[in-house]
Order: structure tokens, then C-alpha cells, then sequence
């Protein structure tokens, strides 16, 4: 097949593209550029779209979607489109009607992966960050076992080709897959991840367990105010990912999403500009060498540009 629309197998029978476009926007960016952005990547080539319930663009996103099949570019099948189950929705009630919200509002009959967005539960409502008169976060108890089980009852109703979650370490994963009476094993754990913050234990792990690492942030983010810890390096303004990308007359993005794959990781690169949307998806027509990833893979200097604010303080759903 042709190299730019490679996909690795999942645990269950399908197929992620392993390179996917990133969709996050901050809220002063208008939500009419997630849909202008996703026809973009789709003519540029990107056939995998990540969003999520929480970003608030899945009705953007989905328009693209919809506009691009309409005017025969791609057919449903060719895309493969990932939402996220939101902290709010994680009782196991909760979660069929999170995702029927999801579609409804994408106007699309299933998504392709369904994952939980992260491993903690906050009280349900309409709020999606909901905080107490102190401005602390309101954390609920629920039962991550049981949340498990009713994915797999969506992926069982076709809502969702594939199930599987996000932010997990390796703890966590293992509480599913551990679960008496397993029906599906999560096909990914989508997790941040960059030359500067590799997870090579989670990777290894991941791949014994036959669980795609999907990796996030994979250009060092640098996007928004709102998540985003201040005054970390700048990823692309590494030296080495720079010289490294004069050497093969590549850019630093190139070079830090070409590591990912060459890692066996799915990757997402969010771009809303035709130009860095071409440039990101140019990664099938050059190769690192074995050394020039040792090289890479001595960067990690545990940096989180995400740094994990909620699960640190979570009464979490690991004991
Ligand atoms: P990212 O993909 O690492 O970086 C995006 C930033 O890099 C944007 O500011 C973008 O600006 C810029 N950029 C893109 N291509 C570039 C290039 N070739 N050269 C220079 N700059 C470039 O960051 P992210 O958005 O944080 O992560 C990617 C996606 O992962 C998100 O959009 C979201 O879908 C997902 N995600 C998931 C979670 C989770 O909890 N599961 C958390 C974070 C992110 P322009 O748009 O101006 O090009
Ligand atoms: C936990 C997990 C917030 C936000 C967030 C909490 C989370 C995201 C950039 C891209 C998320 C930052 C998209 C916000 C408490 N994940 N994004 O996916």
C-alpha cells in the first residue's frame, strides 16, 4: 500500500492510520477553523482526525468530515475518526448517552475509536471542569471496571469500531485488563509523548500487552495557556532535533514525528495551516538511522508539557 496511508493493526480486527491529525484548539481560536482545518488535512492526506467531546468541535469536525465525503475525496471508511469520553460521563450510564451526544452531534453513524479521555472522574452535569465555591475540582468515585464495561457495550452496539483509553499509566491499564471477565482489551492508550518525555516503559509495556501507544503533543504542544505549563524548553527549538533535521534536510517537526513512527507509535500533530498540515504529513519518504534515534531517545528528560494537574490530586480510580 502506499506508504502515506499506512495503518498498524489494533487488537480487535481493525486499523489505525499512524498518523493522525490533532484537533485541540484554545477557545480564542473561532470553532469555524476546525472545520476549514479538517477539509485541509483531508486533501492534504490525513485520514485519522483525533477530537473529543471536550474540546467543543465535534460538530466542526464532523461538518469536514461529512463536506469531504459529500464531495467524494474520501468515503466514510477511509476516515478514522477517535472521540473521547469525557471525566464527567464516566458512570457506566453515562456512557452509551456520551456518545450518542458525540454523534449526534458529528451527524455521523459511529466513530472509529472511543476512548476514555482520562483516568478520573469528575461529577457528572454540565459542567466539564466542575469546581466547588473554593475553585477546587469536584472529583466523584466510580468504578473504572465498570465504565470498561459499558465501552464495550458501544462497541458492541456499533456506536464505536474500536474502544480504548487515554492517560493511563501502566497501573491503571492493568486494572482492565486484569477485569474478570474481559470481553475487549483497550486497542490503544493515547498518552503524551516526545523526544523530551518518551515513555519507554509505558511503550514496552504497551506492545506486551498488544495496546497501540498513541502519542500526544508529539511537537511539544506549545499551543494553549488554559493546560499547557509555562516555561518548559520549546521542543522544536532543540538543538539536536535541529541539527538532526539540517542533516536531512528535513525540519525539526518532521524529525520528531518520523521518531514516533519509527517507534512503532501512532501520532498526532495538530496543525491548522495548510502548510505545516503538508509539511507534518511528509514523514513516509525518509528514514532515521538506528543511531540518529539512540540520539533522540537520549533527549527524555521526563518534560510534560501536560504534566498530569488532575491525577495527582484525584482520589483517583486506582485503589
Ligand atoms: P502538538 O501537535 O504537539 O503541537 C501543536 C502545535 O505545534 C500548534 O501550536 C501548531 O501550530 C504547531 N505546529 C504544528 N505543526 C508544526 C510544524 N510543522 N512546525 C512548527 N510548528 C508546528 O500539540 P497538541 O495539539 O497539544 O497535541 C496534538 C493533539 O493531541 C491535540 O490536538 C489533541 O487532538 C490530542 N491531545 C490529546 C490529549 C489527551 O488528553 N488525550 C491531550 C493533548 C492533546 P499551528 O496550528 O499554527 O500549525
Ligand atoms: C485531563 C485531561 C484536562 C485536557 C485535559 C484534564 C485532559 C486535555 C491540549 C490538547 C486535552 C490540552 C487537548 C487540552 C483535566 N486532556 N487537551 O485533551
Amino acid at each position: 500500500m502506499d506508504a502515506k496511508f499506512q495503518r498498524v493493526a489494533l487488537n480487535d480486527g481493525h486499523s489505525i492510520p499512524v498518523l493522525g491529525l490533532g484537533t485541540y484548539a484554545p477557545s480564542e481560536v473561532p470553532k469555524s477553523k476546525a472545520t476549514e482545518a479538517t477539509k485541509i488535512a483531508i486533501d492534504v492526506g490525513f485520514r485519522h482526525i483525533d477530537a473529543a467531546y471536550l474540546y467543543q468541535n465535534e460538530e466542526e469536525v464532523g461538518q469536514a468530515i461529512r463536506s469531504k465525503i459529500a464531495d467524494g475525496t474520501v468515503k466514510r471508511e477511509d476516515i478514522f475518526y477517535t472521540s473521547k469520553l469525557w471525566c464527567t460521563f464516566l458512570r457506566p450510564e453515562l456512557v452509551r448517552p456520551s456518545l450518542e451526544k458525540s454523534l449526534k452531534k458529528l451527524q455521523l453513524d459511529y466513530v472509529d475509536l472511543y476512548i476514555i479521555h482520562f483516568p478520573a472522574a469528575l461529577k457528572p452535569g454540565e459542567d466539564l471542569l466542575p469546581r466547588d465555591e473554593n475553585g477546587k475540582v469536584i472529583f466523584d468515585t466510580v468504578d473504572i471496571c465498570a465504565t470498561w464495561e459499558a465501552m464495550e457495550k458501544c462497541k458492541d452496539a456499533g456506536l464505536a469500531k474500536s474502544i480504548g483509553v487515554s492517560n493511563f499509566n501502566s497501573r491503571q491499564l492493568e486494572k482492565i485488563l486484569n477485569k474478570p471477565g474481559l470481553k475487549y482489551k483497550p486497542v490503544c492508550n493515547q498518552v503524551e509523548c516526545h523526544p523530551y518525555h518518551n515513555q519507554r516503559k509505558l511503550l514496552e509495556f504497551c506492545k506486551s500487552k498488544d495496546i497501540v501507544l498513541v502519542a500526544y503533543a508529539a511537537l511539544g504542544s506549545n499551543t494553549n495557556k488554559q493546560w499547557v505549563k509555562k516555561d518548559n524548553p520549546v521542543l522544536l527549538e532543540d538543538p539536536v532535533l535541529n541539527a538532526m533535521a539540517e542533516k536531512y534536510r528535513r525540519t525539526p517537526a518532521q524529525v520528531a514525528l518520523r521518531y514516533q513512527l519509527q517507534r512503532g507509535i501512532v501520532v498526532l500533530a495538530k496543525s491548522f495551516n495548510r502548510k505545516r498540515m503538508q509539511e507534518n504529513f511528509q514523514v513516509f519518504d525518509f528514514q532515521l538511522t538506528s543511531e540518529d534515534m539512540k540520539t533522540i531517545d537520549d533527549l527524555d528528560r521526563n518534560i510534560q508539557y501536560f504534566g498530569g494537574s488532575t491525577s495527582e490530586n484525584s482520589p483517583d480510580l486506582d485503589d
